[in-house]
């Protein structure tokens, strides 16, 4: 029986945004919590200890991050090394350089040769000693257009085809790996994807329209114990059979707002041919709050907002205030005394949003369901913008002729 440790989504060195200097240490509060968190994801690795450790991909907001955040990366996973637990890092869309392939930001750690480290930036199958017995991990990093497919392949054909002619060059390729696997031995599947059933966290935001979907049926493999995901950041089983689990352990900390109300932590599990058991271990992480009031009825408006601050717990916890209000209430509203009670929050911004503003009507034409190209696009948009005729033909023009340029 080996223990596993499954973890995924890091994105360390994004949500700054959400902090502040910490005038100690000169370092953004986030990357601290950040660190913070996957620390604790390492101790419990260490302290267990488990015999492998699965990172599911998404080291950083981007393939280039900064040498402090790359460093406080490293220096926690290095750990893992110092007392030989074998570790795979699989290749995320946001560790490959874009239109790129492999793992810009994670190949130093082939390059560098750390002992019992596997960098997963190619479809393989990798069989890794532990103090345990051996364990078979197929890796699946992220795949773009660029991995399986050429470009004259896909000329012509919309996304659904190109992502229908994806996912049949991989059916051989998974076939493959598949038939070289020893029975004997427990096999996980790791995989940095979007699987058709997955509800949508923050990648949403994250990776809209940008790559491909696989089907949950693909992964559903009888020679697969356990298929170790990542990509989508809110905790999900994909397989409630568990037949094999098909599991997103989700990101360790919030990236944004859209993860509000998710649980955060990671997997842990045993696994032995045949059979596995696995949980999700929550992780303490900051709080975040949406206080959202509506206050365009009020007659004081600043009490109205100050009531709504005060029965929200914002102690440390990562605070957006939205408040609706009619524009002619504005001069009701004191900013530096909604700033005073907002001080014991972690941070916050604070946003008022003119009802008027709100009833603006959308443009029908740019609705869903429409495509538009993008001179239709900004033709339907100068249609609507009055104070924009007189120079809507110049505009038209120029867009054109920029579109003609990047086509060249
Ligand atoms: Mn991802």
């Amino acid at each position: 029986m080996l223990k596993v440790l499954h973890l995924s989504d890091i994105h360390m060195g994004s949500g700054f945004s959400h902090g502040r200097v910490n005038p100690e240490t000169g370092v953004n509060t986030r990357l601290e919590d950040f660190v913070q968190t996957l620390s604790l994801c390492i101790d419990r690795a260490i302290n267990e200890p488990v015999d492998l450790v699965l990172f599911g991909g998404d080291a950083f907001p981007d393939a280039t991050p900064p040498p402090y955040v790359h460093e406080a990366f490293a220096s926690q996973f290095r750990r893992l090394a110092d007392v030989h637990i074998p570790t795979v890092l699989l290749v995320g869309n946001h560790d490959q350089h874009s239109q790129g392939n492999g793992g810009a930001s994670l190949s130093i750690y082939r390059t560098l040769v750390v002992p019992g480290f596997i960098v997963g930036d190619s479809i393989a199958t990798h069989r890794i000693s532990t103090r345990n017995g051996d364990i078979q991990i197929i890796t699946l990093p992220w795949l773009n257009r660029a991995t399986l497919l050429t470009r004259p392949e896909t000329e012509g054909l919309s996304l659904a085809e190109v992502n229908q002619l994806l996912i049949e060059r991989l059916q051989p390729v998974i076939e493959a790996e598949v038939r070289r696997l020893d029975p004997q031995l427990p096999t996980i599947l790791l995989a940095h994807l979007m699987a058709d059933r997955a509800n949508l966290g923050a990648e949403r935001l994250l990776a809209v329209g940008k790559g491909f979907t696989i089907p949950v049926s693909f992964l559903i493999r009888p020679e697969f114990d356990y298929v170790a995901l990542g990509h989508v950041h809110k905790h999900q089983n994909l397989n409630k059979d568990n037949n094999p689990p098909i599991i997103y352990p989700g990101s360790i900390e919030r990236v944004d707002f859209s993860e509000e109300k998710e649980d955060k932590g990671y997997i842990f599990l045993e696994v032995k041919p045949g059979s596995v058991q696995w949980e999700f271990c929550p992780l303490p992480v900051r709080s975040f709050r949406t206080i959202e009031i509506d206050v365009s009825a009020e007659e004081d408006p600043q009490k109205a907002i100050l009531g709504a601050i005060a029965s929200a717990k914002i102690e440390d916890t990562v605070v957006r205030l939205v408040y609706k209000i009619r524009s002619e209430q504005l001069e009701l509203i004191n900013t530096s005394s909604l700033y005073q009670v907002l001080k014991s929050a972690h941070s916050y911004t604070v946003r008022p949003e003119l009802v008027s503003q709100l009833a603006r009507p959308r443009l029908p034409e740019l609705g869903i369901g429409n495509t538009l190209d993008p001179l239709e696009a900004l033709q339907a948009y100068l249609d609507n913008k009055e104070d924009l005729q007189d120079i809507s033909k110049d505009m038209l023009e120029a867009a054109e002729s920029l579109l003609h340029q990047h086509q060249v």
